[in-house]
This record gives structure tokens, C-alpha cells and sequence, in this order.
């Protein structure tokens, strides 16, 4: 089965093409030559992952899934959620994002927080949405190297590693996205056409 992954970002991509089975032949944008960038205008993350596999499939006829991951600190009662990408501003920086961060909960107590990931698939004329939660906190600095985005400030929760210290399997398997994933994957598993 053929699916394309709706994302510019190519550490999602690796981090997909990781966690899926050889049955499913994953194509990337690049792949199907589509070069545009989707404006995320909607207020959820399902919203935003509906409308980037939405102008996929309506303009070039695959399915599709996309997916909208944003992060929710508690004491900044979800913020910056669904904003997450554009947190400093825009051009959308990830270091800027993460320094934003820090100095917002600077001296904060609770740093609870987690990552949401909103996955849409559309297959067949048919669109499912899937979801995965990861709790964790935020770090009062920078750990880690791998990953990217906020991952070298957020430790999972039962973990002592920030995700940027986490060898990309082993974020995967607890990740907010990697449940997302595997929910999408035990779906296509059963799937009929
Ligand atoms: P696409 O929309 O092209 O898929 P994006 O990088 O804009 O790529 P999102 O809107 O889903 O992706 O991401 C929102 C923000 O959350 C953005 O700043 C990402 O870097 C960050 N992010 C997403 N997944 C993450 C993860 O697993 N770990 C750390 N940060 C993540």
C-alpha cells in the first residue's frame, strides 16, 4: 500500500519511516513533487493535520495522512499547544522556541507538560483520526543532542533521559507520536479495502 506522509519535516519523516511496516510504501512529499507549503490556519491539531492530508489528497489524489503535534505546559494552561511551531514567531525557530520556554517557566515549580500528536488519514474516500499523548516535564535547560524541535527539554515521565538523549527507537516506542503511529498502524493492519 502506498501512503504519503504529509510533512516538510524531515525528522518526522525518518522517525515514521522507522516505525512502519515494509507492507506499507511510505512517499514524501518531495516524492509526489509537491513543493508547497500548507498554511496551518486552523485553532486544533486536528484541524491542522484534516487540512494538510486534505490539500494532498484533493490536489494530487493519494491517500494521505499528516500529522499536528503540539506541546501543552500545564501551567501555561496548554500553551503553546497548537502554536507550538510558531512560539518565537515566524520564520519558525526551534531554538528561539525552546529560550522562550525556559524563561517562561523560569523559577516555575510545575513543569508538567506533554506532547500531543493529531493524526489524519485519508484512505479510500475515508478519513480516521488518531491520537497520542506523551506526559512528561519541562527540563530548566537544554539536555541532549538527538531529536529536534523541544525534545532537549522534555524528559518523559518514568524517564531520567531528555527525548534528545534517546536513540530515535526509543523515543518512538513512548512517544506521543510513535502512539499515534502504531494506533494508525494496528488500523491499516486490519484494513480491507
Ligand atoms: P509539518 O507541519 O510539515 O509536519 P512542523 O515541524 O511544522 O512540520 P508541527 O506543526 O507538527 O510540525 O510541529 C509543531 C512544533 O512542535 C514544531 O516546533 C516542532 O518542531 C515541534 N515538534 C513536533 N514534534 C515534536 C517532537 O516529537 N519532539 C519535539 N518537538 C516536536
Amino acid at each position: 500500500m502506498k501512503l504519503v506522509f504529509a510533512t516538510n519535516n524531515l525528522n518526522k519523516l525518518k522517525e515514521v519511516q522507522e516505525m512502519l511496516p515494509s507492507s506499507i510504501e511510505l512517499l514524501s512529499l518531495e516524492d509526489i513533487n509537491c513543493f508547497d507549503e500548507v498554511a496551518e490556519t486552523e485553532t486544533t491539531l486536528q484541524g491542522n493535520a484534516k487540512l494538510k492530508a486534505n490539500y494532498i489528497t484533493d490536489k494530487f489524489g493519494y491517500n494521505c495522512f499528516a500529522d499536528d503535534t503540539g506541546l501543552e505546559v500545564d501551567i501555561l494552561e496548554g500553551k503553546p499547544g497548537v502554536y507550538s511551531a510558531r512560539y518565537a514567531g515566524v520564520p519558525t525557530n526551534s531554538e528561539n522556541n525552546m529560550q522562550k520556554l525556559l524563561a517562561e517557566l523560569n523559577d516555575k515549580e510545575n513543569r508538567k507538560a506533554q506532547f500531543r500528536t493529531a493524526i489524519c488519514l485519508n484512505l479510500d474516500g475515508k478519513q480516521t483520526l488518531f491520537e497520542g499523548v506523551c506526559k512528561g516535564e519541562i527540563l530548566s535547560k537544554k539536555q541532549g543532542e538527538k531529536g529536534f524541535g523541544y525534545d532537549p527539554i522534555f524528559k518523559p515521565v518514568g524517564f531520567s533521559n531528555s527525548f534528545a538523549q534517546m536513540k530515535s527507537e526509543e523515543k518512538n516506542k513512548i512517544s506521543h507520536r510513535g502512539i499515534a503511529i502504531q494506533k494508525l498502524v494496528d488500523f491499516l493492519t486490519d484494513y480491507k479495502s
